[in-house]
């Protein structure tokens, strides 16, 4: 398939060269300190029988959701494991934050959607994006790159933007426990299928969604500074909270500012995340419609789907049915009227638009070539390694996809012309021994999506 070669190096080219164009970026909400662990079989084997072997394996058939002690804490682990799937529970007891914090990490990252798209925007891609940090202590500021990256910071009515660094305060450092698997990882008879995370998140602030004052107060202020808004971190919103409020008020404050943006005509994101709660999920989705865009992989689309579709249709997106995945996309966009829907998945992406056009398609390859160079290097520096990748073969298992879409709907060139609506399909790079997985879609979202627009200005 000569054709995706060409087609990879020109978008490179395209969208790198379209990206100073964009004045700004918030990222709001969620950003934190991600403490990864890469596990190790003895340690991990020793760990769980000083709890009680039987009593974790019993849990993970039942799974709790949540973590209240050790029990819990390591039958997470092992579900994610037994089933190669991602999981993030909050942890609820100080006497497995303190274990936690003693067992420790192999590395901090910048963690969070916001976070992680704020080093990748503006450390890698240069380009200005101011940032809601919930809790910006030493620690967290310290994980922000060199850049144009800003935090805002008012002195009575005056305000000014200043780099993370320049803005640190005191405060809890919000630590989420990574712990990572390669496919094939074992712990007693139990196999991992496919290499994935569990998250045991530590963290009061981005549970509620906290907005630090300046963005509760001065939103107008920021949102004239940007051109484009990427909104994340809703995902963890429970229904109810002690103190009697519910995830009502978060979204709408939420909504409110989104208003503004809106009024402001600053283009906007929001980057779907598993969002466990049926209630929450569905606020979400009736929000939809006044964000421009949307970005979501096969588990949230399905999530979705139980909700604006149904079960069928929902099962049939979770196995990976491309036809089904495409009406699921009509489906939602009939449903919200949002102009975009970028679908990623292993190895293909596709995005429905209101609007036609190769530079969505052009977003998606550049998204994939970010992506590779992601899951090659756990953290991206440099604007040369997402070149590099353009060495990483393209996912050949993608390519009967690719003929089907050309056979069935006419596709050329990886673009299907609707009669109101374009879809995008491309086939990916996948990199055969990813150094790690956790914020590869937050990578491909943001990257589509600033690629993307960064080509209308
Ligand atoms: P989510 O966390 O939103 O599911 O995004 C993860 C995405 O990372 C997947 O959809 C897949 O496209 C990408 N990805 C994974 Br996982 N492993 C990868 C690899 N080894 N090479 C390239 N992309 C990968
Ligand atoms: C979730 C996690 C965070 C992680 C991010 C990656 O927001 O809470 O720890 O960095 O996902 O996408």
């Amino acid at each position: 398939m000569r054709l995706w070669k060409g087609l990879y190096m020109n978008a490179y080219e395209n969208v790198t060269n379209a990206m100073p164009r964009v004045r700004g970026v918030l990222l709001a909400y969620n950003t934190n300190v991600d403490g990864l662990k890469y596990l190790e079989t003895n340690d991990l084997e020793e760990r769980i029988e000083r709890v009680g072997r039987e009593r974790v394996f019993e849990l993970v058939e039942k799974p709790p959701g949540r973590i209240r002690n050790l029990e819990e804490l390591f039958a997470g682990i092992l579900w994610s494991i037994t089933h190669g799937k991602a999981a993030e529970w909050f942890v609820e007891s100080d006497e497995v934050r303190e274990y936690l914090m003693e067992w420790g990490w192999d590395e901090l990252r910048m963690g969070g959607q916001a976070g992680i798209m704020a080093n990748l925007l503006g450390g890698v891609y240069r380009v200005p994006v101011v940032v809601h940090v919930p809790q910006n202590t030493e620690t967290q500021a310290g994980l922000f790159m060199d850049g144009p990256i800003y935090v805002p910071r008012f002195y009575d009515s005056a305000f000014e933007l200043v780099h993370p660094r320049e803005a640190v305060e005191d405060g809890e450092d919000l630590i989420h426990y990574i712990y990572e698997f390669p496919r094939g990882f074992r712990v007693f008879e139990v196999e991992a299928p496919r290499e994935n995370r569990f998250i045991a998140n530590a963290d009061d602030y981005n549970a509620r969604v906290y907005m630090r004052r300046e963005f509760r107060e001065h939103f107008k202020k920021i949102a004239e500074r940007v051109d484009l808004a990427i909104i994340s971190g809703l995902h963890v919103l429970k229904e109810r909270y002690s103190d009697g409020s519910t995830y009502r008020d978060v979204l709408d404050r939420v909504a409110s500012q989104l208003r503004v943006l809106n009024r402001l005509g600053v283009k906007s994101h929001f980057e779907f995340a598993y969002t466990a709660s049926e209630a929450v999920r569905e606020g979400i989705i009736e929000m939809l419609g006044n964000f421009t865009s949307v970005g979501l992989n096969e588990v949230e689309l399905a999530s979705v789907m139980e909700i604006v579709g149904d079960s069928t249709l929902a099962e049939e997106v979770l196995n990976g049915d491309l036809f089904a995945t495409i009406d699921a996309m009509n489906l939602l966009m009939d449903e919200t009227g949002i102009e975009r829907i970028h679908f990623h998945t292993y190895g293909h992406y596709m995005a429905l638009t209101r609007y036609r056009g190769e530079h969505v398609r052009d977003a998606l390859l550049f998204a994939a070539l970010a992506a590779a160079a992601k899951a090659m290097h756990g953290n991206l520096e440099r604007l040369p390694q997402v070149r590099d990748a353009l060495s990483v073969p393209t996912n050949e298992r993608a390519f009967p996809l690719v003929e089907a879409l050309e056979r069935e709907m006419d596709m050329e060139n990886g673009i299907v012309d609707m009669t109101d609506r374009q879809l995008a399909f491309v086939p990916t790079k996948i990199v055969a021994s990813p150094k790690s997985t956790v914020g590869i879609g937050d990578t491909i979202s943001s990257s589509a999506i600033l690629g993307e627009f960064a080509r209308t200005l």
